[in-house]
């Protein structure tokens, strides 16, 4: 009898003795209390929404079901949620009073609280309470014959606010469905940026009414519709996902002067007539898609009025697709070669004063600084564009590094010193193929350098950035994840949470969460290696 109450005793002790180090959570909650006891799950397990819901609550709500269904196959009787108060009794109450604005300095906190009979999430917005849901079903363990939660609180918020990830989608095209599996899998780790950097020497990826040369001549045929864009921004904003396009210019531009060479800056002479009768006449240069990847010299003219009309009247067919506030134009990898060999153009920098080519695309980028805001939205853009008389409300990208021969983190510290705000990306180039811990450890924070208060306010996170040369849409899941998913905690967790040994074996669990959402990375890193080994 003594042994039976032993054995008895010690099954029930098993569910409720779990340990913080046992929890495979990503990215780490801010603080988390561990107590006995479990909230078993069945299926008559139902959630309330109160507060003052919207429609991304309850869609967020019915997905949570629907993915708690898939992995324990209850069957849960209420299997989709659309209405208000269905269920006041019910064993998880979600309270949110707002519908978030999704963007930057949103309250995203979010408080879980798991009870033996009850488990409620508390936040101000639909936001913070889709990641608490995304935590509880991070917290859900088994044992040989049931699912529970074990009874613990979480109280959670992001330390930084944008937390982001490019993806290049004009080298190699990636088609709709991967473009919203990866978005499920940014919202499982709580990203909240997706930076779509539509346009680069290789291809135009928007489907133009107005201008429909664009992706005739410039896409291969391969681009979203504006209906497939407008699905994906409505896709992305139910998951709490900003979207950020991006047209790369004056730089980066073969396919844009593929469609609209005239306002290209590379002069072409042609000879005429014989050697005792010769003319020469500047004639309109012709551009191709660029087949081959690295730095090219096709650059926008800047001195062509026509080339404002243009990107005046691109923006305000592209800008309504997007409802968020920020645009981001490229602006990187300009050498300006062409614009040295113009003598147009160096005329025009004579006449405007603009002593250096860099002046000069500044004085470039100013011009589409009214054209967004026209259409309310700031303008963000790669380092290269920040110069002295740069528009302060521009947000600067940080990519360069060592490697591209500026030091560690020398933009960043230079645009929060400048009084702009900023975004890293250099140290998170998850293309490569680098070790995770590169990546872990590299905080938006610069350690070396004293900043002000005020100064480390105006860095605003980082983006994981997925240049595509090399990734096609059946790699591309193996090169962003799981890496991505530690950079979605440094940019989400405490400063202090730094364990590799903790971050590796969560990482392994996460991998098998996120093929359950779509994702095949494990399946083709199979692939990729035998590749290797072969
Ligand atoms: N493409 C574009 C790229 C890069 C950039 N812009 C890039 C260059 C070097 C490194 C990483 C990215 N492939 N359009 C720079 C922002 Cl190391």
């Amino acid at each position: 009898m003594k042994y039976i109450l032993i054995l008895l005793f010690s099954g029930i002790v098993a569910n409720a003795q779990i340990k913080k180090e046992q929890l495979n959570l990503m990215p780490w909650p801010q603080t988390i209390n561990l107590s006995e006891g479990t909230f078993a799950l069945n299926k008559n397990f139902r959630i309330n929404i109160t507060g003052n819901p919207s429609p991304r609550i309850f869609g967020g709500a019915t997905r949570f079901l629907r993915r708690l269904d898939g992995r324990t196959g209850l069957f849960f009787e209420q299997d989709f949620l659309t209405k208000l108060n269905s269920a006041p009794t019910a064993q998880l109450q979600i309270n949110c009073t707002k519908s978030g604005k999704i963007g930057l300095y949103e309250d995203e906190s979010y408080h879980l609280d798991i009870k033996q009979n009850q488990i409620t999430i508390n936040a101000t917005s639909d936001l913070g309470a889709l990641h608490g849901l995304e935590t509880l079903l991070q917290m859900l363990q088994n044992n040989s014959t049931s699912y529970y939660f074990p009874v613990s609180q979480i109280s959670d918020f992001p330390r930084f606010t944008w937390r982001g990830l490019m993806m290049d989608v004009a080298r190699h095209f990636q088609p709709i469905d991967v473009v919203k599996r990866n978005l499920d899998a940014l919202a499982a780790m709580k990203m909240n940026v997706f930076h779509w950097h539509l346009v680069d020497d290789q291809g135009w990826r928007i489907e133009m009414k107005k201008h429909p040369k664009l992706t005739d001549l410039a896409s291969d045929g391969s681009f979203y519709t504006q209906e497939e864009i407008k699905n994906i921004v409505k896709y992305a904003d139910e998951r709490g996902i900003l979207i950020v396009p991006e047209i790369d210019v004056p730089g980066h531009a073969s396919a844009i002067l593929t469609a609209y060479p005239e306002i290209g800056s590379k002069v072409t002479i042609v000879s005429s007539g014989n050697s005792e009768n010769s003319s020469k006449a500047a004639v309109v240069t012709t551009y191709s898609i660029e087949r081959n990847s690295g730095v090219f010299s096709p650059t926008l003219d800047p001195s062509n009025p026509k080339t404002y009309q243009l990107l005046s009247e691109i923006f305000d067919e592209v800008c309504p697709l997007f409802p968020g506030a920020y645009f981001h134009i490229g602006g990187d990898e300009n050498e300006g070669k062409d614009w040295d060999s113009n003598p147009k153009i160096q005329e025009f920098k004579k006449k405007n004063k603009l002593a250096t080519n860099h002046e000069l695309q500044t004085y470039f980028t100013m011009q589409l600084v009214p054209m967004l805001k026209k259409h309310g939205k700031q303008l963000m853009g790669w380092e290269e564009i920040m110069t002295k008389n740069m528009s302060k409300d521009a947000i600067i990208h940080s990519w360069r590094g060592p490697n591209e021969g500026v030091g560690v983190g020398e933009s960043l510290t230079a645009a929060v010193k400048n009084g702009y705000k900023t975004v890293l990306s250099n140290g998170y180039y998850v293309d490569l193929v680098l070790g995770v811990e590169s990546h872990y450890l590299n905080d938006p924070m610069p350690k070396n350098v004293s900043l002000t208060a005020e100064e480390k306010a105006r860095i605003l996170g980082g983006e994981a950035t997925m240049w595509s040369e090399l990734v096609t849409p059946t790699t591309i899941d193996s090169r962003l994840w799981p890496r991505t998913a530690a950079i979605a905690e440094r940019l989400w967790s405490a400063e202090d949470i730094t364990d590799m040994n903790s971050l590796r074996k969560r990482l392994a669990v996460v991998s098998f969460r996120l093929e359950e959402l779509g994702l095949t990375h494990i399946k083709n890193r199979d692939v990729l290696l035998r590749n290797i080994a072969n």
